[in-house]
């Protein structure tokens, strides 16, 4: 009897589970469901609905297509049809209530992007119920050429992509992406579109139990948006990377649960001899269908730098971890060895899997300085892309700070805080602009208060800890200083408008703001910290890039201690470091 093997190496173990990884196993599941991470019932109907009529209003865009294409041609215009395709999360099966439908239009090839953005956002609204369209906002301008919207609710990340190698799509149910020649002739964007929906295929494919391999993978991506590790952007591992791990301890351990795939995921990862690759199956060199370069350390310099590389499976493998660096890499270890300890206990009935799922202490008593990146403008619209792109390039700062001397960790938070002030003059928005507290928008003064991108889920109860004593104050230069939540206010700068200049009942400004944290550890023996050029250098670069337009936007970066953090970062349940209390002699 030979049973298909996954994986580029043999199973570790095949053994079936034990009673007691049985009994693990639906303690696990327990708590998933208690922690939130299933969506109900009546979600899953509701999104099921959603891409039955997305499928429908996919349709007619390409009937109406092929009718600009040739009004002539009655049959290609009968017979036109497009197909619809999810990726991300939901196509992995681990989505929640609140996460969104990554999905993929696919059109023949006469179908072009122009045509994608002039006639399926009015499709969309004409097609689908009254209302249930909010939010529409095309970017044809990204990376990947996208359409985001609000389908009942619902967040949809519509991308487009047409087949260069067919002129009608195939109609069987079970027809699949996976065929390699449909790259022919794309773009890399174009390609970057289809391998959304071709990866996640592939690592269902390549995993012994999709079951056994989403439980596991909810367990891991909980775990890691608890521990702040989860944020491609921000320099972690993403949905994608974290699902291939996962998705490799499977292939090493083909008959065990999801409980004790996590504990295995945990003690395979912390000791993995990285930079070897994490592959789940053998790249797959010399097709050429594309142009595209497959991930090669062989072959490219830059392929070597890669500190973890996690490498997608659907031809043209990448790397999905070229983000990593230093200090999230020396963070992910810290967390992985952790996360060996939990489990150990929890797999033998000593913890309970709640435990694992514990809060990270980045604000509580991870760090005594952080540095702060202040992006901020006067309209929402303008802010969503400034704020967007200095996001993308705060790994940027990171590895900067990374190669300072005197900087030992320069953790960067997954996640950004929105911020809605509401300014009377312009010294208040000069103040804001700073880091300025004073002047936040109460939640009734508008929309955007409520959507810090941060997650907020009540945790364990933090340690109390306050100053560690063991080193003295550090003298940080270069980088603008923020007391009590406020920017301290450079010398240059005008004196404050006084009140009684100002107009009776003067109109109130909006000021949006996006802050970044850094948690900074310093090397051993460190003193003092200059930091200016690190920082002049990146406000540079970002200020000098056409998405920023110095009529609109500002950008700060400002030094912050432990006890100056605002207190918005902070869960009731959590205690914000304070000062030391100095004694009476
Ligand atoms: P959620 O459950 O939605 O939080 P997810 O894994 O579905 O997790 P996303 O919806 O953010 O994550 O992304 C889905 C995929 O889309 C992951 C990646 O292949 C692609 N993707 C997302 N953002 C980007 C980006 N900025 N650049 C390139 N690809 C991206
Ligand atoms: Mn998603
Ligand atoms: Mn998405």
């Amino acid at each position: 009897m030979s049973e298909r093997v996954f994986g580029v190496t043999p199973p570790i173990s095949t053994a079936l589970p034990t009673e007691a990884e049985k009994r693990s196993n639906e303690a696990l599941f327990r708590e998933l469901k208690s922690q939130g991470t299933f969506e109900t019932p009546a979600g899953v109907e509701k999104r099921q609905r959603i891409l039955r009529s997305l499928e429908e209003i996919t349709n007619e865009f390409v009937r109406r297509a092929a009718r600009e294409k040739e009004p002539k041609n009655s049959i290609l215009i009968r017979d036109a049809h497009g197909r619809v395709f999810t990726y991300g999360s939901y196509r992995l099966g681990v989505y929640g209530p609140g996460t969104d439908i990554d999905t993929l239009v696919v059109a023949p090839k006469y179908v072009t992007v122009d045509q994608y953005f002039a006639i399926f956002p009015g499709l969309l609204v004409e097609m689908a119920p009254p209302g249930a369209i909010t939010d529409l906002t095309p970017v044809p301008e990204a990376f990947v050429p996208i359409i985001k919207f609000e389908y009942s609710g619902i967040s949809i990340d519509l991308i487009f992509c047409s087949i260069q190698t067919l002129k009608q799509l195939p109609t069987e149910k079970d027809w699949t992406l996976q065929d390699n020649s449909l790259l022919r002739g794309l773009s890399e964007n174009e390609v970057r579109s289809l391998n959304g929906t071709r990866v996640t295929d592939e690592i269902l494919n390549l995993v012994p139990e999709p079951a056994t391999f989403k439980l596991a993978l909810r367990a891991i991506k909980l775990w890691a948006q608890r521990k702040a590790i989860y944020a491609n952007i921000m320099g972690y591992p993403g949905g994608v990377a974290w699902a291939m791990l996962v998705a490799r301890v499977c292939q090493l351990y083909p008959k065990a649960t999801s409980a004790l795939i996590v504990n295995k995921f945990f003690n395979i990862m912390f000791k993995w001899p990285w930079p070897l690759p994490v592959l789940l199956k053998d790249i797959e060199y010399g097709l050429s269908v594309t142009r595209m370069a497959v991930w090669n350390p062989k072959l490219y310099q830059w392929d070597r730098n890669h500190r973890m590389p996690i490498i997608t499976p659907a031809y043209p493998s990448m790397c999905a971890t070229h983000n990593i660096g230093k200090s999230s890499m020396a963070v992910i270890q810290q967390e992985l060895s952790r996360g060996v300890q939990v489990t150990e206990e929890i797999m033998v009935g000593r913890r309970p899997w709640k435990d694992l799922f514990s809060k990270h202490s980045f604000f509580t008593t991870g760090f005594r300085y952080y540095l702060t990146v202040i992006s901020s403008s006067r309209t929402k619209e303008a802010q969503n892309a400034w704020s967007g792109y200095v996001e993308s390039r705060v790994r940027m700062l990171v590895q900067k700070l990374e190669m300072h001397p005197s900087i030992g960790l320069a953790r960067p938070f997954n996640k950004g805080y929105d911020r809605v002030h509401m300014c009377k003059n312009d010294s208040e928005i000069e103040e804001v602009q700073i880091g300025s507290l004073k002047y936040l928008a109460k939640p009734t003064d508008e929309a955007g208060t409520e959507d810090t991108k941060a997650e907020v889920k009540p945790e364990t109860k933090p340690e109390i800890k306050t100053e560690d004593g063991t080193s003295p104050p550090v003298k940080m230069e270069g980088v603008e200083k923020m007391e009590n939540g406020v920017g301290v206010k450079r010398e240059q700068d005008e004196a404050p408008v006084k009140l009684e200049d100002l107009p009776k009942h003067a109109p109130e400004v909006k000021i949006f703001t996006t802050n970044h944290y850094i948690g900074l550890q310093l090397a051993e023996g460190a003193k003092s910290l200059d930091l200016s050029r690190e920082v002049n250098d990146f406000k540079a670069m970002c200020t000098s890039n056409e998405a920023f337009d110095k009529n609109l936007n500002f950008l700060t970066i400002q030094h912050v201690k432990n006890v100056d953090l605002p207190d918005d970062v902070f869960e009731p349940s959590e205690v914000k470091p304070s000062k030391p209390i100095k004694k009476k002699r």
